[in-house]
């Protein structure tokens, strides 16, 4: 693990990621440069604190400046492996490191790492919220949102850092070394950045790769790893697999160490992976069976995945997933969805075959209200299966659905596509729906 005190850095990105590691390169007595493409860079958010940071330690440049030889490249991860900053960097031999690489190297408590396709910020919340609940000082970090320099500046005395970690910041962190990791799960995304599914797997599979005897690794049944993590790493399989976070197919149940998933924001086949590899985690770090139920029972979902904004008084259930940005995501909600759906969906379509859905809709659906984008895409593959129609706006979503919802009815957002036809993004879309539903139906 490198040391990286007094090092002349030059920092790509002004986002979160950066900010805090020029902060804590900063403390650490270097010198910074920060680049970002982003022409008002300067005038949002954090950038203009730092900025302002009584010291000459920071230029604001658009190119990697000929005239200084830098010590190190710290990429925040929306920077892809071909960006010329970073080609350019690695042509004058200066190492590139990511923001966790750094953070984690001047962190001295112990790491939970979670990686994965899907569902991985519920997960890193449920560890780090059940850790607090316990007695243990605990926190989340990472890809969730809070960059590792951030934690190492402000929370250094935190036991557990819980941290999210996406593939992008896995490009740049040869030394990151977890002592338990959990691999949640592992399906095809974000491949237009990392060029195929073997190079998105490997990055996955590198969070595993600086672990040792004395670590531990949760991996999910069924899932090749012939040969991905190194020799002598104790490792367990959750889902279906016998052991102390034992589950069963769809009815899950923690029998053998007495924890049950049943009430809980857990309790179906799609979030029960997740419980299962929390508490392995958590069994792990030395929760008992009673404090992991606790954790299960308190937990709140984090804002639009699968959040309940209330029952109104006719007995309708609304829900707010306005994080489902992807069919398999909606997929995953209409799984969730103890009672007949009311869904409304559309958008922009980030895929191309709708069909595999109708079945799932067939079972759980009664009618889907459609806005956006995708409106008659999503008429042509789902109207045999289902009442579909077409609304335009989530104004006149949110309206019809009101009308037409029946008593212990869920009338769902759950879009399966982007947002940003008509919002800024999937918090905006969420917040909306919110708004509406409260008036409409007197949350
Ligand atoms: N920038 C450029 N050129 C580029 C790319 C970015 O100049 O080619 C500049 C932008 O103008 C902007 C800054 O870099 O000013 C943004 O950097 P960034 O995209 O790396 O974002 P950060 O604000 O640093 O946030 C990052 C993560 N973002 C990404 O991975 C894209 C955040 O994850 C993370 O919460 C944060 O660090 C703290 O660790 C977000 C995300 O979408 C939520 N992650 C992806 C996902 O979950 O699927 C991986």
């Amino acid at each position: 693990m490198g040391n990286y005190d007094h090092v002349n850095a030059v920092v790509l990105g002004a986002g979160l990621s950066g900010e805090w590691a020029a902060r804590l390169l900063l403390s650490r007595g270097g010198r910074v440069t920060v680049l970002d493409e982003r022409k008002d860079v300067f005038e949002f958010s954090g950038a203009v604190e730092y900025c302002r940071v009584p010291s000459t330690a920071i230029d604001c440049h658009r190119v990697v400046p000929h005239d200084t030889a830098f010590d190190v490249c710290v990429a925040s991860p929306g920077f892809a492996l071909d960006h010329p900053w970073i080609v350019a960097c690695a042509e004058r031999g200066v190492p590139v490191i990511s923001e966790l690489e750094l953070g984690a190297s001047y962190w001295r408590g112990k790491i939970l790492a979670v990686t994965g396709s899907k569902g991985k910020s519920s997960l890193v919340k449920f560890c780090s919220d059940t850790l607090c609940l316990a007695g243990v000082a605990a926190t989340p970090a990472g890809n969730y949102g809070v960059p590792m320099c951030q934690l190492v500046m402000e929370k250094p005395d935190v036991q557990w850092a819980v941290v999210e970690v996406s593939s992008f910041q896995m490009e740049h962190s040869p030394s990151f070394h977890p002592h338990i990791a959990i691999l949640l799960n592992l399906q095809p995304d974000h491949l237009d950045r990392h060029g195929s599914f073997e190079e998105y797997r490997r990055l996955k599979f590198a969070l595993f790769a600086n672990m040792g005897a004395d670590d531990f690794a949760l991996l999910p049944q069924g899932l090749d790893a012939e040969g991905m993590l190194p020799e002598g790493v104790p490792r367990e399989m959750f889902s279906s697999a016998v052991g102390c976070h034992r589950m069963q197919a769809g009815a899950v149940g923690f029998e053998a160490q007495g924890v049950s998933l049943a009430g809980t924001w857990f309790d179906n086949e799609v979030l029960a992976p997740a419980a299962a590899a929390g508490g392995a985690a958590l069994r792990r770090i030395g929760l008992t069976p009673e404090q992991i139920q606790k954790g299960l029972e308190a937990f709140a979902p984090l804002p639009h995945r699968m959040q309940e904004i209330g029952t109104d008084a006719r007995g309708v259930t609304w829900v707010d997933d306005s994080k489902a940005t992807s069919l398999s995501a909606l997929a995953a909600a209409l799984k969730m969805a103890r009672k007949p759906v009311r869904l409304i969906a559309g958008g922009v379509l980030k895929e191309k075959d709708l069909k595999f859905l109708t079945n799932l809709l067939a079972e759980t659906t009664r009618k889907v209200y459609i806005m956006g984008q995708c409106a008659g895409q999503m008429v042509d593959a789902w109207a045999s299966a289902v009442p579909c129609e077409i609304y335009g706006t989530i104004e006149r979503a949110v309206s019809a659905a009101a009308q037409d919802a029946q008593r212990d009815e869920i009338v769902l957002l759950s879009p399966g596509t982007a947002s940003f036809d008509q919002f800024s993004g999937y918090r905006e879309r969420g917040e909306r729906f919110t708004e509406l539903v409260r008036a409409v139906a007197g949350l």
